[in-house]
């Protein structure tokens, strides 16, 4: 790797979503009229920009799209909507309010994402308002769960240690709420408050963002090791909770982490994050603010695929970055702290946590609640939400943790558990319950080939092959995404498959077990057939040779298949 590499800096005239943002009127563009308009199920170009920072994508069905295009019909639009859910807890009743208005208003499933919240699908536009409103009466919002702005706050739900979990739950939620836009375009808009006249002066109505908001998407995520379950490494902020004698004593700081690219495009990259120091629990709301504000002003708002915090950071050095943020904060970050990471997945099954309750992790498969003839997940749910008083968590995998149930109540949800045969992971294989895909076809404007609908039966073949070799009860992580922009954090895989083509994958090797390291390409373009033929032997070779607990991702880096690789600027090396 050449030593001295960096990100290059792009200047140039501001790119056209700088120009809707600025001409919105905080966020409000003409999202209304759009709604209005009786002649189309689609919104304007701009306004579909726009409603992104509301938490709602315009969408087309494109397994009908050319079918639609050859009746001279408009595509099937739709919208997406995500929630906004800090940390993924969510009470009964509002998992009993997605479940209705899922069936009401969407396509009757609900999807678990990658950070941890409920995405639906399928809402036609007339239908927003009243979806938006219900999930209002549920104390829930889809404020800034998209966009150019902070998303989605991660937190770790690791239910061992729950009075940990309980703070991390908070800041999660401190954070969120500290830097939500402030405009009242959402209320306004799909809440039909009264509109209020904004002031023209940014900093009173945008405080942090002002009226420009952020270059691109920011995201923060806090992790509690050992488990890097919500891949901090991956966040523009991560987190790392340092707790001692069971009392958490601050949070050192990653930053610079982001994982989609483009093909063919070797100036967009996957990075991973870098610890700067170490900050007590007082100063985090601050110090996540003042990093955001930096990549504010020198983020790229020229070229939106060099716009990310990492790119950023990466052109101009972590020094700069160091010194920028003690003066805005006026003080400097301590010495980070020591930690270490074991894996970056789930565990299964029930625990009792240090507050005698308990918490079942649920296996869900590639985060798609729904119901089909032999497995009535969503049935299942609904009933055991019915019941349940604790809460339920989205975990960053995709998988649901039905969270402090008393002992008298896990009885009852044990029997609908075992009623429904819900999956505790432990029926399902190693491999199977480590793998995660991203939704794809047919939602996704940007999927180049399938991924949620594909991975199932790619992994029944594996494990064929993973039988074979005895190494049923080894863990891998294999992620899959229908494009190189990696929500199902493809990059960082121990077996990473990015979509080129319709049914063409390129494979990627030797990501850390724990989310540390990044993978490296292997194979380019590949179907099935060599997907399977690639990896078979690799695995057999594993199985003989590997070191006592040698991971699969360690052991392709030892035995010559790829460069292991530590930072995003080696990637394409
Ligand atoms: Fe993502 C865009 C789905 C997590 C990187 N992502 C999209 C869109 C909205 C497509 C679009 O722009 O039209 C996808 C909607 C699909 C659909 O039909 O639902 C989409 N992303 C998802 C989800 C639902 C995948 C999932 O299977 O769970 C995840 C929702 C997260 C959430 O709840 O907020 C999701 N996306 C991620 C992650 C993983 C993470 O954050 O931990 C990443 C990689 C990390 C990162 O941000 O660097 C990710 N999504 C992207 C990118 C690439 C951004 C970049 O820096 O280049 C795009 C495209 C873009 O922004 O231009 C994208
Ligand atoms: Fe869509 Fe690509 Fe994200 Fe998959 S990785 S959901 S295909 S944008």
């Amino acid at each position: 790797m050449e030593k001295n590499k960096t990100a290059p800096v792009q200047e140039g005239p501001p790119s056209d979503n700088e120009r809707i943002k600025r001409e919105s009127s905080y966020l409000r563009g003409t999202i209304e009229e759009s709604l209005a308009d009786p002649l189309t199920a689609n919104i304007t170009a701009d306004d579909a920009q726009l409603t992104k920072f509301h938490g709602s994508y315009m969408q087309d069905d494109r397994d009908v799209r050319n079918e639609r295009r050859k009746q001279k019909l408009e595509p099937a639009y739709s919208f997406m909507v995500r929630v906004r859910l800090p940390g993924g807890t969510a009470t009964p009743e509002q998992w009993l309010t997605m479940d209705r208005i899922a069936h009401e208003y969407g396509n009757g499933t609900l999807r678990l994402t990658t950070r941890q919240t409920f995405q639906m699908h399928g809402i036609l536009k007339w239908n927003m308002k009243k979806n938006m409103q219900a999930m209002n009466e549920a104390m829930l919002d889809t404020i800034a769960a998209c966009g150019d702005v902070n998303r989605n706050v991660m937190g770790a739900p690791n239910p061992h240690e729950s009075d940990i979990h309980e703070e991390i739950q908070r800041y999660a939620k401190d954070i969120s709420e500290h830097l939500l836009p402030r405009t009242k375009a959402y209320h306004e808009i799909w809440l039909d408050e009264e509109k209020v006249v904004d002031s023209s002066e940014p900093e009173e109505v945008e405080p942090i963002y002002k009226d420009v908001y952020l270059p691109r998407k920011f995201k923060i995520g806090i992790a509690v090791p050992p488990s890097n379950d919500i891949d901090v490494f991956s966040q523009d902020i991560g987190l790392i909770a340092i707790v001692e004698d069971g009392s958490l004593q601050g949070f050192n700081i990653s930053v610079g982490g982001g994982l989609g690219m483009t093909h063919g495009e070797s100036e967009t990259y996957p990075q991973i994050g870098r610890v700067i120091g170490f900050c007590r629990p007082e100063h985090v709301i601050d110090t996540v603010e003042k990093l955001l504000t930096i990549q504010r002003d020198y983020g790229n708002r020229s070229n939106r695929k060099n716009a990310r915090f990492k790119y950023t950071i990466d052109a101009r050095g972590l020094d700069w970055l160091k010194n920028e943020l003690t003066e805005r904060l006026g003080w400097s970050l301590e010495e980070e702290r020591p930690y270490h990471f074991e894996h970056n997945g789930d565990r299964y099954g029930w625990v009792k946590g240090s507050n005698n309750r308990w918490h079942l992790t649920l296996f869900i498969q590639n985060g798609r609640i729904k119901d089909s003839e032999d497995y009535q997940l969503m049935t299942a749910l609904r009933e055991i939400a019915k019941i349940h008083t604790g809460e339920f968590r989205l975990s960053p995998n995709q998988n649901l943790i039905i969270g402090n149930v008393t002992s008298q109540k896990k009885k009852k949800i044990n029997e609908l558990v075992e009623q429904y045969g819900l999956s505790d992971g432990k029926r399902d294989s190693a491999l199977r319950r480590n793998a995660m895909a991203c939704v794809a076809f047919p939602t996704c404007g940007l999927a180049m080939a399938e991924s949620e609908r594909y991975l199932p039966s790619l992994i029944d073949k594996l494990e064929g092959i993973v039988e074979e070799a005895g190494l049923q009860d080894n863990e891998i992580t294999i992620r899959m995404t229908g494009c190189p922009n990696g929500c199902a954090r493809s990059t960082l895989g121990e077996i990473g498959f990015i979509g080129k083509a319709p049914g063409k994958y390129n494979m990627y090797l030797g990501g850390g077990f724990a989310g540390e390291r990044l993978n490296k390409l292997y194979r380019e373009n590949i179907g099935e057939e060599e997907i399977l033929n690639t990896l078979r032997p690799i695995l057999f070779e594993y199985a003989k040779e590997r070191d006592e607990e040698e991971h699969f991702g360690d052991y392709v880096i030892r035995a010559g298949y790829v460069e292991a690789v530590h930072s995003g600027l080696q990637f394409h090396d």
